[in-house]
């Protein structure tokens, strides 16, 4: 068999996602969509199986990337599950019309839960939110739109800061936010009377268990104790068939030199696990562009979303 070559252009994708220059579970999953179709675009010659071979191949690069969030495995299955044709040329044109459905439907969904989720959030309303959630911010700005006078806390979210993105995306939209650090959750949520709290999933398990970034379990316990309500923004393609079949979702762990220097810590060791599970019971709701759920209806969802498509794999 031909040795598989990517265009430039691809790794430079599997790049940019591995460093995390495109990152948050949506854009990863639309700039895999993305990739998978631009792949069939490059491809030149007049056979179908190395076609759909160079797919597959493409997918797997893509699935090294980054381990946890189950919506780049969903962006490809979406994308090459309907894909078909019996030429070359019907094949790639599938797969584009694929591709371009799911991103267009994953950024209507982003829009649809900011509707949802703004319901959720009364006039006057100080809420918090931990990392960067495309989701997450399009409800909390869905509520500034709709006039409703809220205030938001914004987590740091060491060690990427990623909370310093949405603190400055909220900014640029007029919303009155506030950057603390990740370990003044607790004192904050009572001092300024948080109201709820918004995050975001990469993963979301069949027994509703949701998978985002690190510290936001601790967040949820925090809440579950101030008994405020913790609210997950997912859109659907976040939701996991593998964990419906018993498999764990892998927590990705990364170079500990983003933490800080070893070489500053003599016989010190570290560790960088970037997620982590927050259990069902500390969930007060799922707001899917589907509607807004417990999270005990978890499998439900992912029967009704992905049941045809279990057996599917690479
Ligand atoms: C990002 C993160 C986000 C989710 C959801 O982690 O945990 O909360 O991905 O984001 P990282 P979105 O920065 O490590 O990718 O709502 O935008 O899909």
């Amino acid at each position: 068999m031909k040795k598989i070559v990517f265009p430039d252009g691809f790794n430079e994708t599997l790049k940019e996602i591995h460093t995390m220059r495109i990152r948050g579970a949506g854009k990863i999953a639309r700039a895999t969509a993305k990739a998978i179709k631009e792949l069939a675009e490059s491809y030149d010659e007049d056979d179908l199986e190395e076609l759909k071979t160079l797919l597959i191949e493409g997918a797997r690069a893509l699935l090294n990337t980054r381990q946890t969030a189950i919506s780049l495995k969903n962006a490809i299955r979406l994308t090459l599950q309907g894909a078909g044709g019996k030429t070359v040329n019907e094949f790639k044109e599938s797969v584009k019309n694929e591709a371009n459905r799911f991103i267009k439907n994953s950024l209507k969904a982003v829009e649809t839960i900011g509707i949802y989720g703004s319901k959720r959030i009364e006039d006057s309303d100080t809420l918090l939110t931990h990392c960067n959630s495309s989701a997450s911010i399009a409800v909390i700005i869905q509520a500034h739109k709709e006039e409703k006078k809220i205030r938001v806390f914004a987590t740091e979210t060491r060690p990427w800061n990623q909370g310093y993105l949405t603190a400055r995306e909220l900014a640029e939209k007029g919303v009155d936010v506030t950057l603390i650090v990740d370990s003044a959750v607790r004192y904050i949520i009572e001092d300024e009377d948080v109201k709820a709290v918004f995050v975001g999933a990469d993963t979301v398990c069949s027994n509703g268990a949701v998978i985002n970034k690190i510290g936001t379990s601790q967040i949820a316990l925090v809440a579950h104790e101030a008994r405020i309500p913790f609210y997950v923004c997912a859109e659907t393609y976040k939701f996991s068939p593998e964990s419906l079949r018993g498999e764990l979702v892998k927590i990705e762990e990364r170079d500990v030199r983003e933490i800080a220097n070893p070489k500053n810590f003599p016989n010190v060791r570290f560790r960088n696990p970037v997620f982590d599970a927050t259990p069902a019971e500390y969930i007060d709701a799922i707001i899917t562009e589907k509607g807004v759920i417990s999270p005990h209806a978890a499998y439900d969802l992912i029967e009704k979303e992905f049941g045809e498509m279990i057996e599917w794999s690479l």
